[in-house]
C-alpha cells in the first residue's frame, strides 16, 4: 500500500507499512505468501485480512468475518467494541483465526483453505476467558491457547472443547499494566512468550520471556522490554501488540502497532493505530528489535509493489463491495446495494442519524495524514453525504439535502450545524481534505484540519468550514479506532454515483 522509494544509500521503505486503523496485527506466512489479520470493533465486515509477497507491501483480500453468521454486532455494541485481537496462523494446510468478540460470542475461532475467504462459521469458545487469544501447536499435537492475562488452557480448536483450568503463565514486568497480546512460538531451542504490555497508550511496550516447554516456566528476558517508545519523541508511538515472522531470506520480523501523534502537547492521532514492520536480530538466544522508522532500509529481498497502483475511483459498477469498505454493525443487503440503480452505490436510511450505533453508512478507513476525499451525491430522494466517523460521540460531516449543502460537527454533547449553503441544481459533489498542520508555535496547537465542502459545477472547491482534527482523534474521543471517511443516508434513499480517495503530498 506504500510507495517504495529508492533513495542514493539504497531502497528504503516507509513506516508504517499498512496505514490507516489497522491495529493489532498477526502475521502467518504460507510458502511465499504472508498474510495479517486487524482488530475491527464496531465494524462490519470485521478481520481485515490483508496479502503480502515481501512483508512491506500489504492488500486487503478479504475480512475473516463477512456473514452476519459469523459477526453479531448487536446493536448495543459499543463504539471500540466488537472484535478485539485476532492470532492468524498457518498449520497442518489450514488458515486458522482465532478472536473476542467482546459484544456478544467472547472467543471464536475459524479456519479457511483460502485467506481470501470463505471463513468457516465459527467455533465458540466458552472455556477460552480473557482477550487477545493465541493458538500455539507443540510437537504431540497439542493446541494451547494463551489470553492477556497471560494464562493458557489447552484446546481442541476443531470442536472448541477445552482441557483443565486456565494456568498463570507470566504477568510481564512487576507492576507493569495491562499484560494482553500475548503470541508463543517454538524458535530453535526454546519456546518463546511475547506480550505487549503498559497499556495501549502511549506507555505501550512489547516483552519477551523463554522457557522450555509451552507451559513454561518462562524466564524474562533480561532486555525487556524489548520494543517501547515510551518517553521519547519519535514520531511513531505507542509501539506494541507485535507478532513476529520470517522473511523470504530466513531473517525475522515483527509487525506492530504504532500511532503518529501530531500537533502540540499532548499530541493527538488521527489515523488510529497502524501496522508497523521492523527488523529482529537473534543475539544470545534473546530477540534484538532494529531500526523502526517512518523511512527505514529497505529488506534485502526483491520488493513486490503491487503492478497497479490502487484505484482512486470506486465507481460501484459491481455487484458485491471491495473488502476495504465497512458499515457500522451490519450491512443488511436491502439498505446497501449497488443494483437498485446500477453504476451507483444507495444507502437506505434505516432512522438514524451519524449520532445513532444503526446508521446506513459505508466508509473507508483514513489511511495517509494529508489526503482529498470526494462523491459524488444525489439527494433528491433523502438526505445524506459524507462524514468524517471516529464514533458517533465524533464526527464531521458534509450533507446533501435537496437544493442545501450544510457542515455539521458532532464533538460530544455539542451537536452543531458549522455553515450551510444553497448547492448547485442536481447532484453534488461533496469533498473532504485533511491537511497536517507542519508548524506547531504554540504548545496547543491540533494535529490536522479538516475542510469540508462541495464543489461547483466548474469543479471549484467550496469550503464550507475548516475544523481542527484533534475533535476526532483517538485522544479525545478514546477507545481503539480511528477515523474512517464515510457515505452516510440519514432520510430517505441517497445515491452515490463514486467515491475517490486521494493521498496529497505532505
Ligand atoms: C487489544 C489489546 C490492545 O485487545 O488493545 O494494543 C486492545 N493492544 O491487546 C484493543 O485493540
Amino acid at each position: 500500500m506504500r510507495v517504495t522509494s529508492v533513495s542514493e544509500q539504497g531502497s528504503t521503505i516507509s513506516n508504517p507499512v499498512i496505514p490507516g486503523f489497522y491495529p493489532d496485527p498477526s502475521v502467518c506466512r504460507a510458502g511465499d505468501d504472508y498474510y495479517l489479520a486487524c482488530s475491527s470493533f464496531e465494524y462490519f465486515p470485521g478481520v481485515p485480512i490483508l496479502h503480502s509477497r515481501d512483508l512491506v507491501h500489504w492488500t486487503q483480500i478479504g475480512n475473516a468475518l463477512d456473514r452476519p453468521g459469523q459477526l453479531r454486532l448487536p446493536q448495543d455494541t459499543a463504539s471500540s467494541g466488537g472484535i478485539y485481537a485476532p492470532t492468524l496462523r498457518h498449520h497442518d494446510g489450514r488458515f486458522w483465526l482465532i478472536v473476542t468478540n467482546v459484544s456478544a460470542d467472547g472467543n471464536l475461532l475459524v479456519t479457511a483453505t483460502d485467506p481470501a475467504g470463505p471463513w468457516s462459521d465459527p467455533i465458540l469458545l466458552p472455556g477460552v476467558h480473557g482477550i487477545d487469544p493465541d493458538i500455539a501447536w507443540d510437537e504431540d499435537g497439542n493446541c494451547w491457547c494463551t489470553t492477556a492475562g497471560v494464562g493458557q488452557i489447552r484446546l481442541d480448536p476443531h470442536t472448541g472443547e477445552t482441557f483443565g483450568e486456565r494456568r498463570q503463565l507470566w504477568s510481564g514486568a512487576p507492576g507493569a499494566k495491562a499484560p494482553e497480546a500475548p503470541h508463543l512460538y517454538r524458535i530453535g531451542d526454546h519456546w518463546y512468550l511475547l506480550i505487549a504490555e503498559g497499556g495501549t497508550e502511549r506507555g505501550h511496550g512489547v516483552s519477551i520471556a523463554r522457557g522450555s516447554a509451552p507451559t513454561g516456566p518462562f524466564e524474562p528476558c533480561p532486555a525487556n522490554p524489548i520494543l517501547t517508545h515510551r518517553g521519547t519523541d519519535h514520531p511513531i508511538q505507542n509501539t506494541g501488540h507485535a507478532d513476529l515472522v520470517q522473511g523470504p531470506d530466513g531473517s525475522w520480523w515483527m509487525v506492530l502497532l504504532g500511532v503518529r501523534p501530531g500537533g502540540g502537547t499532548p499530541g493527538w492521532h488521527v489515523l488510529g493505530r497502524e501496522t508497523c514492520l521492523a527488523p529482529v536480530e537473534w543475539i544470545d538466544g534473546w530477540p534484538v528489535v532494529g531500526e523502526l522508522s517512518p523511512v527505514m532500509p529497505a529488506p534485502p529481498w526483491p520488493l513486490q509493489p503491487p503492478a497497479v497502483a490502487p484505484e482512486r475511483r470506486d465507481g460501484f459498477d459491481v455487484t458485491e463491495l471491495a473488502p476495504y469498505w465497512i458499515s457500522l454493525r451490519h450491512r443488511p443487503a436491502e439498505d446497501c446495494s449497488t443494483k437498485e440503480r446500477p453504476g451507483w452505490l444507495t444507502l437506505r436510511a434505516r432512522g438514524a442519524s451519524l449520532d445513532d450505533a444503526d446508521v446506513t453508512f459505508v466508509g473507508r478507513r483514513q489511511q495517509h495524514p494529508s489526503c482529498r476525499v470526494r462523491t459524488l451525491v444525489d439527494a433528491a430522494e433523502g438526505r445524506g453525504g459524507l462524514a468524517v466517523r471516529l464514533d458517533e460521540n465524533h464526527h464531521y460531516s458534509v450533507e446533501a439535502t435537496s437544493g442545501q449543502v450544510q457542515v455539521a460537527a458532532r464533538i460530544g454533547p455539542l451537536n452543531t450545524v458549522v455553515a450551510s449553503r444553497p448547492s448547485p441544481p442536481g447532484p453534488v459533489v461533496l469533498r473532504v481534505e485533511t491537511a497536517p498542520v507542519k508548524t506547531v508555535n504554540d504548545a496547543r496547537t491540533g494535529p490536522d484540519l479538516v475542510s469540508l465542502g462541495f464543489e461547483e459545477p466548474d469543479g471549484t472547491f467550496v469550503a464550507l468550514a475548516s475544523l481542527d482534527g484533534r475533535y476526532l482523534s483517538t485522544e479525545v474521543a478514546g477507545g481503539f479506532t480511528g477515523r474512517v471517511f464515510g457515505m452516510f443516508a440519514s432520510t430517505g434513499s441517497v445515491h452515490f454515483d463514486w467515491f475517490d480517495y486521494e493521498p496529497l503530498e505532505g
